[in-house]
């Protein structure tokens, strides 16, 4: 991983906390020598809850919480007392946040709104101590049940970022610029490939005080969907994005070829990426004239809509906001965006192209050593 403030993929070993023993005591007082089963039940163990925090914007908090453990549930005391519950633990998130068992890759769940809680480990119930277990036949059972075991799995967290515009282009194309341009956001800019080396989120302020949110994402280039560059790094982050809005740059020799670059780059990292909405925004126009831009238009891909911009001579920028702005309302963008969202997180993930260095200093508690552990209680 990267050494930088932008973690956007963590693994973390959580476990719920045991069930407390329930009690098999007995009642003695003075005057009361045979007063029966009063053995109480044991608490629950506590459990691990993700919950969406909009105030994090990274997974960084978590890079160096390798283990994140509930309390156990107390045991069941004398005279039908109840044990104390585990304390939960609350893992807060930034939205956006997939999880999947570091193991299978399988699935677990998704954190998308600020406040959601997921409970991703349940902690063990408490026995039921011998008080419950009395009958007429019965009068003094001497058994309790112990408390339910804890359960353990180490997960990977993946940050995909929330945006509405995901911005794909090769390095230097003049995304930063763009988004420098129309956003809060102050990314770098300079005149050498790879500037950016993580993404970042700017909100574009848009008319009658409504926005929408636009995502810099490092340069694309022809391979990155087999780790050139950059790689796949942070393709992961337009997954989430409703629209793709490609930038080449006018001064390209070809810009129907780049853009069909760059459109196989994105469907090779993820076919159903085809399925948004897409606008083609052909940057750097200052260093074109009006005839030739007529020309170059005349070639580019039909069923595609485009805008000639230029984020330093700040042209057709309104044009291209008004377009973005009409595609993301769009009832069809809507419909696809929460179509897309559903299939595309819902399946489970290659953990192996996931890079951990320093895996080796995390000591995983395997079955065997948690059985031992039970004993050992
Ligand atoms: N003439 C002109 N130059 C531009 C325009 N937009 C960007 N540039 C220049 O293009 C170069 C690259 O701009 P960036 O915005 O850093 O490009 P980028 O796509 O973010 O590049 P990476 O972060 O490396 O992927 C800079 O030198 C900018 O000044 C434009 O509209 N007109
Ligand atoms: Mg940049």
């Amino acid at each position: 991983m990267a050494e930088s403030n932008f973690i956007d993929y963590v693994k973390i070993c959580c476990r719920s906390g045991k069930g407390g023993r329930g009690s098999a005591h007995m009642h003695h007082a003075k005057y009361n020598y045979n007063g029966g089963p009063d053995g109480g039940d044991g608490g629950r163990g506590g459990h691990i809850y993700l919950r969406g925090n909009h105030n994090y914007w990274t997974l960084l908090h978590l890079r160096y919480e390798r283990h994140i453990f509930a309390g156990h549930g107390g045991d069941g005391g004398d005279c039908r007392s109840h044990g104390a519950d585990g304390e939960d633990r609350y893992i807060d998130v930034p939205v956006g946040t997939v999880v999947y068992d570091a193991e299978t890759g399988e699935y677990i769940c998704d954190v998308n709104e600020d406040g959601q809680l997921v409970m991703l480990l349940k902690g063990g119930r408490g026995g039921l101590g011998n008080w419950n277990f009395r009958t007429a036949t019965n009068q003094a059972p001497r058994y309790a049940q112990p408390g339910e075991p804890m359960v353990e799995r180490t997960v990977i967290m993946e940050l995909k970022l929330l945006a509405d515009v995901g911005l794909v282009g090769f390095p230097n194309a003049g995304k930063s610029t763009l988004v420098n341009a129309i956003s809060t956001a102050k990314p770098k800019i300079a005149g050498y490939p790879f500037t950016t080396l993580e993404p970042s989120l700017g909100i574009v302020p848009y008319r009658d005080g409504q926005s929408f949110v636009i995502a810099d994402i490092p340069g694309i280039i022809e391979g990155a969907s087999e780790g050139k560059g950059l790689g796949l790094r942070f393709l992961r982050h337009i997954e989430r994005n409703s629209l793709l809005l490609f930038m080449v740059p006018g001064d390209t020799e070809d810009i129907r070829h780049e853009y069909e670059v760059l459109l196989n780059e994105v469907a090779t990292y993820n076919p159903q990426l085809l399925d948004k909405q897409r606008i083609l925004a052909i940057t750097k126009c200052d260093l074109l004239d009006d005839e030739l831009q007529e020309m170059l238009a005349a070639d580019l891909p039909s069923d595609l809509p485009h805008v000639f911009i230029s984020a330093v001579a700040m042209k057709n920028i309104t044009e291209l906001k008004d377009m973005l702005w009409a595609a993301l309302n769009s009832e069809s963008n809507k419909i696809a965006a929460t179509l897309n969202r559903e299939s595309i997180i819902q399946t489970g993930k290659d953990i192996s192209t996931f890079d951990f260095p320093d895996d080796d200093d995390i000591e995983y508690i395997d079955d065997a050593d948690i059985e031992d552990l039970e004993e050992d209680c």
